[in-house]
């Protein structure tokens, strides 16, 4: 399988996370990178490719005008009104703001343009996420171009960005690139799967209105786990997507049992929905010693979640989203890949 990776992805290395009321190291870090390519190497998966410049023409048409100028500038804003720190957003259009537009101010364009506060922006921001869009969009390019599957190795990740908001260590949302590239290139019916720890909202919100593009998330439950505020299992889609959105919420101490249990679901929906290619968000925090999640997964579990997703048959573009036990992050990626190829 091709793997598509940038290094432009450690120009984006933030110094601070906001977590649990102090600052720490992100958990989101260059170095998770290095682990999934150690591992890729190891593996024997040597056909690492880095991807051209992004092609700007489909993030535009996904991504508000408004918000792409927001994340090319927010750096250069944030130092002219002479902050020392990194971008960091603070106050948020609240319940009862729906009324809001986005001030000329650049902290309060930050809230503005923010889910959630952990997420810093830097000076190599921009450039990061384009890096990692780009992966996307060769890994998909190089699936509609007939191989049977492609790793983009994207960093930062992307699941929880929307056309409009950035949070949840995401800025572009790598897999909808992709998703939608694929259906560009022909596919009627795209699914995307995904399998990482949080709520997918970003994509989820993308595509909640579309019939053409089926989205189906397995993850820590809304009312205990990041994003929260999304991803309950009455989230069906709307108008022409009604039936196309499909959640899997699970409590904490979900273990593989349970899990797969709802992997084979979101799997037999994917088929009934006449999918004709897979994007696949690829996080692996559902993993047992993830920092920040609560499932029990076992690194031979990701093994046979990728024989079971390469069960259904698709051309697939794997896109890496989160995972932070950085020992076995490359280990459980990798696994998921293998269990695919094997199926
Ligand atoms: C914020 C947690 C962000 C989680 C990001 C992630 N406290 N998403 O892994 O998949
Ligand atoms: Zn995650």
């Amino acid at each position: 399988m091709k793997v598509y990776f940038s290094e432009d992805h450690r120009r984006h290395f933030p110094q601070a996370e906001l977590f649990g009321g102090q600052f720490v190291t992100p958990f989101e870090r260059p170095s998770r990178i290095e682990y999934v390519l150690d591992r890729l190497r190891e593996r024997r998966f040597l056909d690492i490719e880095s991807p051209g410049p992004a092609d700007m023409a489909p993030i535009r048409a996904l991504c508000a005008p408004d918000y792409l100028d927001f994340l090319e500038t927010a750096w250069s804003e944030w130092k002219k009104e002479g902050f020392s720190g990194e971008v960091m957003a603070a106050s948020f259009p609240a319940r009862r703001m729906q009324m809001a537009r986005p001030p000329r101010n650049i902290d309060g364009k930050a809230g503005y343009y923010a889910l959630s506060t952990e997420t810093a922006i830097t000076a190599g921001t921009w450039a990061a996420a384009l890096s990692s869009a780009a992966s996307a969009q060769a890994a998909a390019a190089h699936v509609a171009g007939g191989a049977r599957a492609a790793f983009a190795l994207c960093r930062p990740p992307g699941h929880h960005a929307t056309a409009d908001m950035y949070g949840g260590f995401c800025f572009l949302n790598n897999a909808a690139l992709a998703a939608e590239a694929l259906c560009r290139a022909g596919a009627g019916r795209v699914a995307i799967l995904d399998i990482d720890f949080h709520h997918g909202n970003g994509t989820q919100d993308i595509f909640y209105r579309r019939g053409d593009v089926f989205f189906a998330s397995l993850h820590g439950a809304p009312e205990e786990a990041f994003p929260y505020f999304l991803g309950y299992r009455d989230e069906t889609g709307h108008g022409a997507g009604e039936g196309t959105n499909a959640n899997y919420p699970m409590p904490p101490g979900t273990g593989y049992e349970r899990w797969s249990g709802a992997l084979e679901a979101a799997i037999a929906r994917i088929r009934a929905f006449g999918a004709e290619a897979l994007v696949v968000s690829l996080g692996v925090d559902a993993y047992r010693d993830d920092p920040i999640s609560f499932f029990r997964l076992d690194s031979p579990d990701f093994t046979d979640a990728g024989r079971r997703i390469g069960g259904l048959g698709l051309p697939t573009v794997f896109c890496m989203e989160g995972g932070y036990a950085v020992e076995a992050i490359g280990i459980n990626t990798v696994n998921v890949l293998e269990g695919f190829e094997d199926a």
